[in-house]
């Protein structure tokens, strides 16, 4: 499932006819945070850098009914959410004690639909049809543009959220510390906190992508789990086995006697993948630090950096965004 690290600089937009260059020149463009190209499409701000393994994944990817895809607004919790949903599955292949996550970053063994099976051009992607079932996969897609196979076929979703003012600030130092865009400079905090206020993240739309993927969940919650950090944060073991359950994979009443649960928690906490020495080096597609993706791991970090003032506003429009449909964050 792995495939040729590639930096930013690596992915070639550049080729002669290619119908996909010919549309990114006609898209409203502009510039995130940290000085990375979004563009415009279909209404959605999206990062350039992911516009065309975007529309790869769209014409190509073909879900099948036993996927398990595993979609998030960046820095709400994936890397942890990968090490569960891929520990659970994988139970009965590998003991904890040989867990591939012992050895790899959560990011290799989950692969990515936009940075790892389709970030390169045509046969220099991996043929997902070769994966094991169930494939676990992940996305930053939202969901009114994922692939039509996956909104079509009975697939499952989950989906994890946060607390919008831990988003920004984990997407913000997360970009500090990796400046994908080499050159630029990223915009001062306020600047690019009142970008976030207007619905825009280093990755691209903000508050669309939560309820896009919670009406979503309303919508055919068989199909679509819909996840909070902070719950998983208060009570991991309850939502192990919910994962479990939405997953088609429950734990038994001789796994929960033997205490799967409780290790399969332990294995896939931050404590512990943080420490692993295999996430304390090397990096994600060349461009991004295995430790960056282990900061903190806390709820409310957002106090150490933005005024009450700051929380407020982002209150207010939270109310605003969401009212009439249930969606709430405790701030
Ligand atoms: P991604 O979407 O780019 O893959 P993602 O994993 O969602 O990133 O976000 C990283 C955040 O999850 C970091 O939060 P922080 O910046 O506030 O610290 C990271 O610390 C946290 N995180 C990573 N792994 C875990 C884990 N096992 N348990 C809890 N939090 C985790």
């Amino acid at each position: 499932m792995e495939k040729k690290e590639c930096s930013s600089a690596e992915v070639d937009h550049s080729s002669p006819k290619d119908e996909f260059q010919e549309l990114l020149q006609t898209l409203e463009h502009q510039t995130n945070w940290d000085g990375q190209r979004l563009v415009k499409y279909d209404g959605i701000w999206l990062l350039e850098l992911l516009f065309r393994p975007i529309l790869s994944a769209q014409k190509y990817f073909k879900a099948k009914d036993t996927d398990v895809i595993l979609s998030t607004m960046p820095k709400s919790g994936t890397t942890w959410l990968k090490a569960l949903t891929f520990s659970i599955a994988n139970r009965s292949v590998f003991p904890i004690d040989r867990s591939p996550l012992l050895t790899s970053n959560p990011h290799k063994v989950v692969p990515a639909l936009e940075f790892n099976l389709y970030w390169g051009k045509g046969e220099e992607n991996p043929d997902p049809e070769s994966f094991p079932e169930p494939r676990i996969l992940s996305t930053h897609i939202p969901f009114e543009i994922l692939p039509d196979s996956i909104r079509e076929s009975d697939c499952r979703i989950i989906y994890i959220s946060r607390n919008p003012l831990d988003v920004f600030i984990s997407q913000r130092q997360f970009l500090l510390e990796n400046k994908i865009a080499k050159d630029a400079v990223p915009l001062e905090l306020d600047e690019a906190f009142d970008m976030f206020c207007r619905g825009i993240t280093s990755y691209g739309p903000f508050w669309e992508h939560m309820l896009g993927y919670w009406n979503a969940h309303l919508k055919n919650p068989e199909r679509v789990l819909f996840l909070k950090y902070e719950d998983l944060k208060g009570d991991i073991l309850s939502n192990v086995k919910k994962i479990a359950e939405f997953m088609g994979f429950p734990f038994s009443a001789e796994e929960e006697k033997q205490g799967v649960v409780e290790q399969i928690s332990r294995l896939c906490s931050f404590e512990n993948l943080k420490n692993l020495e295999v996430n304390k080096s090397g990096n994600v597609l060349g461009l991004m630090k295995n430790s960056s993706f282990f900061r903190k791991g806390e709820v409310g970090d957002w106090v150490n950096y933005l005024s009450p003032e700051m929380a407020e506003r982002v209150k207010n429009i939270m109310e605003s965004k969401f009212q009439g449909s249930g969606l709430t964050f405790n701030i």
